[in-house]
């Protein structure tokens, strides 16, 4: 049964086409610096926005179309969401997918009811993959929507909350194993506070480093050999969420001894909640060697919430591949689509040109961020800025080689140092040649 029956299967058209349905810059098998743009970008598409997301907002209810879905909570139904995700995977050309358990089936009114459904719809997914070639990017539990969570799950004051939580974890990595998941995420929607009067803050970090703890014992148990991320996010629903940025969240990890498994999944809006930009979080992980996976969505500069918009500014498309091509390419991570059509974009093919427009704009990233790196200027550049860093007092410094007071009499005897022009409005103009 074809659910889009209309939408052809999309193919590179070139950037001259007219077609809707075509991607103009997204050549899967064309080769960027040695390696295929599909193996640069590992696209994913969230099971949660495509299939589950009705569009309702804050002011109003549900706009989208899904004439696939009754609405019920029966396996049945989760069941057929599926094989609409997986016509909608194999039509948009997108290899790599990931879910929340919840997403993928229905939560139940009671724990091992809910697993039940999970093992059902999972068995199912796993057939799915095989006949379609399509891979679990990563898998994670939503411990956010259920009421029971609405105080947090691994901070939770409540012990028998977190054991709840804690036991949805397991199920979801059980699901993720058997699916062949290259990576398991927690995003910690509700793992903050809404205000400190009745906060243990320090009680709920330790609780929540052990869940995580439990998380990689648990794994090895198993044989899960994914890669575990953690997802920065500084508020929303939180008024304040432990895992605010890159920097909080590699402080918890280092503080709690959890540096060594776990990597960041960065993701654009976040990054701009925080007050940063997304190039700033990738660098800052990418210096403690953690940039695992990125979660691909764009703000809106006019609306101060997470609007989880598909991603068409080719400046941050460019600026995130430049960052990806420097790290060396993703391992286990990928460009996973956490991006929503906005609540007017209610019609099924709506979610075709939504992906159409991210994937090309990653594309042409992708294309402007190899051909920054080939012309050389911009590295060199900043190598030049530092060259005083590589001989004399600085590789001295560098090299711990000399004290504060050898430091004076050097600072003593070199007179006013001059210091070169940043540059920046020519760097500017250099990024523009290649946009
Ligand atoms: C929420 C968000 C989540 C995580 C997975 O803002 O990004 O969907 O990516 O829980
Ligand atoms: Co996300």
């Amino acid at each position: 049964m074809a659910y889009f029956p209309d939408i052809p299967k999309i193919r590179y058209e070139g950037p001259t086409s007219k077609n809707p349905f075509s991607f103009k810059h997204y050549n899967p098998d064309q080769l960027i610096e040695g390696k295929t743009m599909r193996d640069h970008m590992r696209f994913a598409a969230a099971y949660w926005h495509v299939m589950r997301n009705g569009l309702s907002d804050p002011f109003g209810g549900p706009t989208a179309l899904m004439p696939w879905d009754d609405q019920s909570d029966s396996v049945d139904n989760a069941l057929r969401r599926a094989d609409v995700f997986f016509e909608f995977l194999d039509k948009i050309d997108i290899q790599y997918y990931c879910f929340h358990d919840r997403d993928i089936a229905p939560e139940l009114n009671d724990l091992a009811k809910s697993n039940a459904a999970l093992e059902k719809v999972t068995d199912h997914l796993k057939d799915l993959q095989q006949a379609n070639n399509k891979k679990l990017l990563w898998g994670t539990a939503c411990l956010f929507s259920h009421p029971r969570y609405s105080q947090g799950a691994g901070t939770s004051p409540s012990a028998d909350v977190f054991a709840y939580g804690a036991a949805q974890v397991k199920a979801a990595m059980d699901a993720t194993l058997k699916l062949g998941g290259e990576g398991y995420t927690f995003w910690g929607g509700r793992e903050g506070y809404a205000t400190l009067l009745n906060t243990d803050m320090k009680r709920e970090l330790d609780h929540l480093a052990a869940l995580l703890h439990l998380a990689v014992d648990y794994a090895k148990k198993i044989g899960f050999k994914g890669q575990f991320y953690i997802e920065p996010k500084p508020r929303e629903p939180s008024t304040h969420q432990y895992d605010s940025d890159s920097a909080a969240c590699l402080n918890f990890l280092r503080e709690y001894g959890l540096l060594d498994s776990f990597k960041l999944n960065l993701e654009t809006n976040h990054a701009t909640l925080a007050g940063h930009t997304m190039l700033h979080e990738m660098t800052v992980a990418l210096g403690a060697d953690a940039l695992g996976s990125i979660d691909a969505n764009q703000g809106d500069e006019l609306i101060g919430w997470d609007t989880d918009q598909f991603p068409t500014d080719l400046y941050l498309t460019t600026g995130i591949m430049q960052k990806v091509l420097e790290m060396g390419g993703f391992t286990t991570g990928g460009l996973n689509f956490d991006a929503k059509r906005r609540r007017e974009s209610h019609e099924p093919e709506d979610l075709f040109h939504a992906h159409i427009g991210g994937m090309d704009a990653f594309a042409r990233g992708l294309k402007a961020a190899a051909a920054i790196r080939a012309d050389g200027r911009l590295d060199g550049f900043i190598t030049k800025r530092y060259d005083s860093w590589n001989s004399g007092i600085g590789a001295k410094i560098e090299n711990k080689m000399v004290s504060l007071d050898e430091i004076s009499n050097y600072a003593l005897g070199n007179g006013e140092p001059v210091i070169g022009s940043g540059r920046q409005e020519m760097l500017e103009n250099l990024l523009n040649e290649f946009i």
